[in-house]
């Protein structure tokens, strides 16, 4: 039997109020691009060739996804990961990590995943739990999550208080023959503010004046952003050249996080604007 990828939505109203105004974000993804998003690992432990992926529907959102059946091949048995790149949570505690999931077809959705928060991204260290939070779910115990994507608070990371940087997983497991489960707008929040990571770049030096910040680096900078203490990015430039002057006339006063990237390595700094 064929499946239909239609996409049923519902709830963005209900996860926007569950969001306490006062918490840090530390990472967000819609997958807006409509690709795998820089810095995602991707485990295919059943070995098929399938895995997850990113798809655009039509009257519908990007959605992480993986398949228990496939149209042209038929039932599959997953056992597929999607890992995020290093997450810096320095600073930050009382984690929340907030996402959406649901089935695809209302008939074919009992999938079964579960999701991992941990300080390590290989295999092995998802199934850790001395480092890693785990919450096992099957759509199957929740009717509304049939075809339909149902937002997720998860707040017991309370083992992550003091981890500097950690890592968001999604496991398909133990589905067969459903269809489709897919996950939109993951993000992870916490309180307090986000801590610089020490790194050292060399002939690293920056100054404001006014509102321009003027960055200068050994090296070519190939980032530079701008975040305000909430996690917000306020500009995004790639400068590649070894100094940079970014204009922030529209923004308040305050203190701001700047961050930049030589030879693929990240560094953050706090400036502020008079
Ligand atoms: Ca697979």
């Amino acid at each position: 039997m064929k499946k239909t990828i239609t996409f049923l939505f519902s709830l963005f109203l209900v996860g926007g109020l569950a969001y306490a105004q006062d918490l840090t974000t530390a990472y967000s993804e819609d997958f807006s691009e409509g690709v795998m998003p820089d810095g995602w690992t991707l485990y295919d432990e059943d070995g098929d060739g399938f895995g997850f992926e990113v798809v655009e529907y039509e009257d519908g959102p990007i959605a992480l996804i993986s398949a228990s059946y496939s149209n042209a091949v038929g039932p599959l048995t997953p056992d597929n990961y999607a890992v995020t790149p290093a997450i810096n949570v320095n600073g930050l505690t009382e984690l929340q990590l907030v996402y959406n999931v649901g089935g695809q077809d209302p008939n074919w959705s009992l999938e079964t995943y579960t999701v991992f928060v941990s300080t390590g991204n290989t295999v092995a260290d998802l199934l850790n739990d001395e480092i890693t939070f785990s919450m096992t779910e099957y759509l199957g115990d929740d009717p509304d999550t049939w075809g339909e994507q149902q937002i997720r608070i998860i707040n017991d990371l309370e083992m992550f208080d003091d981890a500097e940087q950690v890592y968001i997983a999604f496991r398909h497991h133990d589905s067969s023959d459903q269809f489709i489960i897919n996950f939109t707008e993951i993000s992870l929040r916490g309180e307090g503010t986000l801590g610089i990571e020490d790194q050292v770049i060399d002939g690293f030096s920056f100054f404001v004046n006014g509102k321009d910040l003027t960055v200068k680096a050994g090296d070519n900078l190939e980032l530079l952003n701008v975040y305000n203490i909430l996690g917000q990015t306020i500009k995004t430039t790639t400068p590649n050249s070894s100094q940079t002057t970014v204009s922030l006339e529209n923004i308040s006063s305050g203190m701001y996080i700047g961050e930049i990237q030589v030879d693929g390595i990240k560094k953050s700094f706090k400036f502020v604007i008079q």
